[in-house]
């Protein structure tokens, strides 16, 4: 990454910094706290315990962290809405909830101290990003049962930034607000920011010249780092990628700081670990693995050993910034979400990586996989083309589909059908980009 934009600012050094020995003495305590808790309150997790044969005693050392059960989406399911709660429901004064991609959705609740303590981890998020009282943050997350929304805005709150609650869609409106208000902090997803930028374009609205935007905070889906590259230029901000779910708190489970060398983990609040998503064993820092958390400070529905299904690294070096918390990767993708396409595994990063290195093209793609009868899965990319490679006519957007089709077969090592389609046929999101669509029956 390049060299550091802004000199970094630590919300609370005490945590942030603290020495890895008193960390590690302070993450067993609560642990411990945690486990009695759960194992005395919630049915469940003294069943699950006591079916692996450990009890809160056995948890003397943060290794005997592997001793307990692993939570799944799965689990969470079974015991939907309120199993896994450990206070009555009086106590909850939250619900938040993310919506899967079949059935039930996952439930957040949360007491006061659980909102406290996201309020906490977010004014962490702001101000690792170099976000103040001074600034005016446009929050353009879905406000909602989505925790993007109000965790920003709650966040903004405890480091008493001026919070313009704008959540998505209009657009152009947004653009209009973003300017009259002097925004100077941009929180939405990564796929929402491409729309505004698009936007403010078509607009006339040049950012570096109309806007006072220097930062942006973009999570809840995988972006790459060509994509921040692609949003700091057409925003003229500095972009901060932040973590989180719905599970743990919402975002503030883990944010970059200006070296961008990877997400600082709330290590206080949120205990992690990286295992072999087949095994379950864990896996040494430096490699990539499945992301496991256990909520060690958590009230309302402290998980155990949550298995986040993302695939990330984990490095837990001292940064540059000061802080002592480990830092993650950019997530590399989901244990669950790879593609196999022909027995070849392909990641939708990759695919993205390409289309982001050719010239002529908006940020804005699909991917269709599909399974013809008896015949091999076909790979098609849709990318969309600029206004100006498109007003050149049909030999380059042709020349564009080769390249990509070129581009494509050397990375991923399996060949894809390329169409290049015209400016805005691809449909926009407010939210979470859906870029993918598999049409294969894959039960069978
Ligand atoms: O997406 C919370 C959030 C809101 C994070 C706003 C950041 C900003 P869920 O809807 O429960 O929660 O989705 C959680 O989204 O397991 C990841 O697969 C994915 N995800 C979240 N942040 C990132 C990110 C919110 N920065 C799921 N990069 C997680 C890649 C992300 N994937």
């Amino acid at each position: 990454m390049g060299k550091v934009k802004q000199t970094p600012l630590i919300w609370n050094k005490e945590a942030e910094t603290m020495p890895r020995k008193d960390l590690e003495k302070l993450q067993l305590q609560r642990l411990q706290q945690t486990v009695d808790l759960v194992y005395n309150t919630v049915p469940y997790y003294k069943k699950s315990m006591d079916a692996c044969n450990v009890k809160p005693a056995d948890i003397k050392s943060l290794e005997d962290l592997r001793k307990l059960p692993f939570t799944s989406k799965q689990d969470l399911r079974d015991n939907y809405p309120f199993g896994l709660l450990t206070v009555p429901l009086e106590k909850i004064i939250r619900l938040h909830a993310s919506s899967g991609t079949t059935g039930k959705p996952t439930v957040g609740p949360y007491t006061q101290k659980d909102l406290d303590t996201w309020a906490e981890t977010m004014a962490r998020v702001y101000t690792s990003a170099g976000v103040t009282s001074k600034d005016v943050v446009h929050n353009g997350y879905g406000y909602g049962l989505f925790t993007g929304g109000l965790g920003f805005h709650l966040g903004a709150e405890r480091v008493s930034a001026t919070v313009v609650p704008v959540s998505g869609g209009l657009s152009k409106r947004q653009i209009m607000l973003m300017e009259d208000f002097g925004a100077t902090t941009l929180t939405c997803t990564p796929s929402y920011a491409l729309v505004l930028a698009e936007t403010a374009a078509e607009m006339g609205v040049d950012f570096a010249s109309r806007m006072k935007i220097r930062v942006g905070i973009f999570g809840a889906e995988p972006w790459t780092d060509e994509m921040r590259e692609e949003i700091e230029a057409k925003m003229n901000l500095e972009a901060f990628d932040i973590y989180g779910l719905t599970e743990m708190v919402g975002p503030g489970v883990a944010v970059e700081c200006p070296y961008h060398e990877g997400l600082h983990i709330a290590e206080d609040h949120f205990l992690p670990e990286i295992i072999d998503p087949d095994t379950g064993e864990p896996v040494g820092d430096g490699k990539v693995g499945e992301l496991v958390f256990t909520a060690i400070t958590k009230e309302g529905q402290p998980l155990l050993r949550y298995r986040t299904r993302d695939r990330v690294i984990l490095n837990r070096e001292t940064c540059p910034c000061g802080r002592t918390m480990a830092r993650m990767s950019k997530v590399k993708g989901r244990t669950d979400d790879m593609l196999i396409i022909r027995g070849v595994n392909v990641f939708p990063s990759s695919i993205e990586s390409v289309l982001l290195t050719v010239d002529g093209l908006e940020p804005h793609y699909l991917i269709i996989i599909d399974r013809p009868k008896d015949r091999l899965d076909e790979l098609e990319v849709w990318a969309e083309a600029a206004l100006d490679l498109w007003k050149r006519g049909e030999y380059w957007v042709k020349q564009t589909e080769q390249r990509i089709t070129n581009d494509l077969l050397e990375t991923l090592g399996i060949s894809a059908k390329v169409k290049v389609v015209e400016p805005h046929h691809i449909q926009r999101s407010e939210g979470k980009a859906k870029r993918i669509i598999d049409r294969r029956d894959l039960t069978a």
